[in-house]
């Protein structure tokens, strides 16, 4: 499932998650639900099977809150608290790990690389655990469509986002994200998970729109290895949507 090896305590830890079946992350906006708040958002979500807390999701983040909400939730959970950065800024040494992720489809060369070259040293002098993912956009997008001035992926193109994937794993990239944007009205298309799955041998993260048991089953029958969901608990907790989606995860590693 793997490309190069990982080295990292976290991608261990993912690498024997994905050997026994698909893994969930749970993603929580430090904004909206800092420290307490975001800590026992966390505690639920771990309790139904979720496999990471990722921390992001809105812009401008500062340092100080994603540092104390990293704290709040380590305190509260075993699993790793992983940091989805919308910047260099809201990087913070309190959490386990970053997603050190290039927006693959990106016009603007920052978010492509030059960003990372600012930050790569940073986050090593934090001791936050880099883990390599491409990041590619697909359509509508969302807020981080529009942001992160991309080229979106068009839904009917799934062979369009094969390429990219695999350019990513040929780059040495140990996970590709297929992103349909936060709050997008459906998840990124069941076809173009199959056939990015087809294509490359790294794990593939899907997120984005995944509202229910049924939108997570789709998508792990197409072979996602990975399901992230942020907006649903953030409109109905952890309701019967946040439920249903761990559920369908649970059942996909047979248990
Ligand atoms: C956003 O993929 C994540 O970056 C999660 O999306 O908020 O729609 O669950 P949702």
């Amino acid at each position: 499932m793997t490309g190069s090896r990982p080295t990292g305590r976290v991608e261990r830890y993912l690498e024997e998650r994905l050997a026994r079946g698909p893994v969930h992350f749970t993603l929580i906006d430090p904004d909206k639900s800092p420290g307490p708040g975001a800590a026992r958002v966390a505690q639920g979500a771990v309790a139904l099977g979720s496999d990471v807390i990722l921390l992001g999701g809105s812009t401008g983040i500062s340092r100080e809150v994603m540092g104390s909400t990293a704290t709040a939730v380590k305190q509260a959970v075993d699993v790793p608290t992983v940091i989805f950065p919308q910047g260099p800024e809201s990087l913070a040494r309190e959490a386990d790990a970053v997603l050190f992720m290039s927006l693959l489809n990106s016009r603007s060369l920052d978010l492509v690389i030059r960003a990372h070259a600012r930050s790569a040293r940073a986050v090593r002098a934090m001791g936050l655990e880099p883990i390599p993912l491409g990041y590619l956009v697909i359509a509508p997008g969302m807020r981080v469509g529009e942001v992160g001035q991309v080229d979106p992926v068009e839904r009917d193109d799934p062979e369009g986002a094969a390429g990219y994937a695999l350019a990513a794993e040929f780059l040495g990239m140990r996970y590709v994200y297929l992103e349909a944007g936060s709050g997008a009205p459906a998840p990124v298309p069941a076809t173009m998970v199959r056939a990015v799955r087809a294509t490359v041998s790294i794990p593939v993260v899907v997120g984005g729109g995944i509202r229910s048991g049924a939108d997570a089953r789709t998508l792990l029958e197409a072979g996602a290895n990975v399901l992230v969901t942020g907006t649903i608990m953030e409109e109905e907790g952890l309701g019967a949507g946040f439920r249903g989606i761990l559920e369908e995860v649970r059942r996909a590693r047979g248990g």
